[in-house]
């Protein structure tokens, strides 16, 4: 029933729950939850106006009703869960029976890994136990307000593995346009469509016209139902309580152009009310325009996409024992900071994607790959494909891969593409399919482009376009069947007409012949040229990749030359990859926490700890900061850099002998009371710690008094306040009010997603930050 309407007929869902509540009395620190059980009647007022006002679908009150967020609280997520279901089935049944129920999941309220502690299984766990709940009783589940993509992933298969729900999922951008793990539209649209959901969009970060940029970019990418939920414009705040403008006319006519760009699913977040469902439904039950979506082979990590069809591909080969002594000791002795280290070699150098693979006699594979693929892609930004001839390898890497990975490889047996095609469908891959079958490699180009057909068609029949797979022609060594090696030139010119692109492992052919470099880079260009697009090669191999520099000149692809332009005329300034062990700078810069202890105290044995601070720690981090706010990395990576400073840091601190002298200000900081969401203090804490600050870290819904009281027992440089929340900010201003009345002589900073500069201001405050590095710009201009 819903599954016809879908993509078809302009459905409505409803508005804020938030503002709702709060008109009806909800008091900043008390959990909207609770009032499922405590106000029942009201949650049934609330669904019911806003099926009155047309809405199709009602949201259950249980955004933060997660085991994870109701630990240790007045009712368990059961009864709120539970009750939340009933009240609105009550109201449905009132109203419009043939509505549809939303049950409605925000995020679980902590950092996963490796930005917080939270890991992908306890995130599926609380997902799982909510679901397990509620299946047989809702119509679908609405993932919201969603900020980590990775968090996303565990709760979609917590939902699949668990029920036949459908899933909608709309996550929350910032002004860079990205979530706040680093996460673009476009990445967001690949991972989500892999992953098999019904419906997806943004909701919550803005109003309807400032939506815009990121909405269409998603309209642009995805051919799946689109949904938005915007706010009622941009927060302003009024004594202390955050207000939304726009009038319900204004809301729904800012709206139109959207439904006019194809949006499929609409409603309203923060500041909407039923009048503006109201509004809307006049639009809405109509046939959703249609949308011309292009199709692309795309490739993404939790943070870039790599989209094929715009330049020659470039995997990097190195993660993979074959022919590396060391990689292979390193393997069986489990010291993985070595594959990290190559894996940021590679990157550097300009790969695109990287091959991983771990397969060695005596060890457990599958164990190791899901591993070494957790620790890579928490430094990493490049897609990863992972490399494996082992079904269950492939299939806990696919799972835990935070993306869209690269699947390397299926061939022409039916057996192994039985085995590997559900992985793909079912976790979303682009997967590599090798040209040989039960009776080995053919020799003839005719027979391998017949193998590719096979895989093709047979790859169809699981639901996976053709647009992810892409086809291996198979490189024989130019050294023992040299007659060969033009077959699989021709081969790779024939499976191009089938509109697949195409993969090689390039440095196969030379195998066993002297200069293998100069076969390579000739091969290689041949390939190209017969359109291969996605080469499997050294790309610490500077000649290697300037012919692909060239190459993409003179295939069109690097117009005006740009890209061959800057990497060959000044080829001094390239990166200095050849070096063998990272400096400490760099084991900052790319948060190698593993590396960090040995390297500092190498360090210490020639340099005194204070200049180790101020030549090296320092100057790295206002790299690391230098790039989080050029869009470079992204929050795990940070947080991964100042943790890894921290450790140096530490190390540096207990070579001193009076430590106080030498640590910079002391700062207290705190999520004010009534707010429980302390994910952006934690983040302060964590980089300013990592800058050598004192920070005392009250925790959250932490009370005036105890602010108060923390104030004049530990004398603090700074104190630092936080609060996410729209209810909560006034408690924030109450806090300040208690400390300026009691003549603090410090001065006080603040921060959080509904802050504004004036509100700052308005409430008092002496300094607004926008994040955690404007929180250490702020505090080295007022201590240095
Ligand atoms: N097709 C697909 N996948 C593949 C291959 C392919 N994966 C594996 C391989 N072939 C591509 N990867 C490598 C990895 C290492 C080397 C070659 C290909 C290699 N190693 C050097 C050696 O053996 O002499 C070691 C040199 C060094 O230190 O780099 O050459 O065809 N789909």
């Amino acid at each position: 029933m819903l599954q016809d309407k879908l993509n078809k007929e302009i459905l409505l869902f409803d508005g804020a729950m938030g503002t709702q509540l709060q008109n009806a009395g909800l008091k900043g620190g008390e959990v909207p939850e609770y009032y499922n059980i405590d106000h029942p009647d009201l949650l049934i007022d609330i669904h019911s106006r806003y099926l009155k006002a047309g809405a199709d679908f009602i949201t259950t009150n249980t955004f933060g009703a997660n085991p994870l967020k109701l630990e240790q609280s007045k009712y368990n997520y059961q009864e709120v869960i539970l009750k939340a279901v009933e009240n609105a089935k009550i109201a449905r049944d009132r109203v419009n029976p043939d509505a549809y129920i939303a049950f409605d999941i925000g995020p679980v309220g902590q950092l996963m890994e490796p930005m917080g502690t939270l890991t992908f299984d306890q995130v599926y766990q609380s997902i799982k136990d909510m679901i397990d709940l509620i299946k047989d009783d809702v119509d679908v589940v609405l993932l919201e307000t969603m900020t980590d993509i990775y968090e996303v992933k565990a709760s979609i298969l917590a939902i699949q593995e668990n029920s036949s729900l459908p899933i909608f999922v709309t996550m929350t951008f910032e002004a860079n346009q990205r979530t706040l793990s680093g996460c673009d539209p476009l990445t967001m649209v690949n991972i989500l469509e892999g992953l098999n959901v019904d419906a997806l969009g943004i909701n919550c970060s803005l109003g309807p016209k400032e939506i815009t940029p990121i909405l269409d970019q998603i309209l642009k990418y995805t051919h799946l139902p689109v949904m938005v939920q915007p706010n009622a414009g941009l927060p302003v705040l009024v004594d202390g309580k955050t207000c939304y403008h726009m009038s319900s006319d204004e809301f729904s006519e800012a709206c139109l152009p959207h439904l006019d760009h194809g949006v499929a699913i609409i409603g309203g977040c923060c500041g909407t009310t039923p009048e503006f469902i109201e509004k809307l439904s006049i639009h809405c039950h109509q046939p959703v325009k249609k949308r011309t979506v292009q199709k692309a082979t795309r490739v993404s990590s939790g943070s870039q996409t790599v989209e094929f069809g715009h330049h020659v591909v470039v995997c990097g080969e190195r993660l993979n024992p074959t022919g590396k002594k060391k990689l292979k000791a390193a393997l069986k002795e489990q010291r993985y900071d070595e594959l990290v280290v190559e894996g940021i070699k590679q990157e550097q150098a300009g790969a695109h994607v990287l091959d991983v693979n771990v397969g060695l006699p005596g060890i457990d594979e599958t164990k190791t790959m899901k591993h070494v693929i957790k620790l890579l892609q928490e430094v990493l930004n490049v897609p990863l494909q992972i490399d494996s001839s082992h079904a269950s390898a492939i299939e806990q890497a696919c799972r835990y891969y935070n993306g869209k990975p690269l699947i390397n490889s299926v061939n022409g047996k039916d057996e192994i593409m039985e085995e590997i095609f559900p992985i793909v469908k079912k976790y979303g891959g682009v997967v590599i399919g090798l040209t040989l079958d039960e009776n080995g490699i053919p020799l003839k180009a005719e027979e391998r482009y017949e193998i590719a057909k096979k895989i093709i068609k047979k790859a169809a029949t699981y639901g996976i376009d053709k647009k992810d797979v892409i086809i291996d022609c198979l490189v024989l060594t130019a050294s023992a069947q040299q007659k060969e090696v033009m077959e699989t030139v021709k081969a790779v010119s024939m499976v191009k007409q089938l509109g697949v692109h195409t993969v090689l492992g390039v440095s196969n052919v030379s195998f066993g012949l002297p200069n293998r470099p100069l076969l390579n880079k000739t091969f290689l260009a041949m390939a190209m040229s017969a359109g291969l697009d996605l080469p499997i090669i050294n790309p610490l191999d500077k000649e290697l990749m300037s012919t692909i520099d060239a190459f993409n000149v003179l295939y069109n692809y690097d117009h005006d030359a740009t890209v061959y332009i800057d990497h060959q005329a000044n080829q001094e300034t390239t990166v200095k990859t050849e070096q063998k062990t990272m400096s400490l700078f760099d084991i900052v810069l790319h948060g190698l926490k593993d590396e960090a202890t040995k390297a500092t105290k190498q360090m210490l044995e020639n340099q005194d700890g204070l200049s180790i601070i101020n030549e090296i720690l320092i100057p790295a981090l206002d790299q690391v900061g230098k790039d989080y706010e050029q869009n470079k990395i992204f929050l795990p990576q940070l947080i991964q850099a100042a943790e890894t400073s921290k450790i140096a840091f530490e190390i540096i601190q207990q070579g001193f002998q009076t430590q106080d002298q030498n640590k910079k200000a002391k700062i207290i900081i705190a999520t004010v009371h009534g707010d429980i969401h302390d994910i952006g203090k934690n983040i302060v804490k964590v980089v300013l710690e990592s800058y050598g600050y004192d920070v005392i870290d009250l925790g959250k819904d932490v009370p005036k008094e105890t602010v108060l009281e923390a104030y004049k027992q530990h004398h603090p440089q700074a104190i630092g306040l936080s609060a996410l929340m729209t209810t909560t900010v006034i408690s924030m201003k109450d806090t300040i009010t208690l400390l300026k009345e009691n003549h603090i002589d410090c001065p006080i900073f603040v921060g959080g997603a509904v802050l504004t500069p004036d509100y700052a201001k308005e409430i008092n405050a002496d300094y607004y930050v926008k994040d955690a590095m404007d929180t250490v710009e702020l505090m080295n201009k007022l201590f240095d």
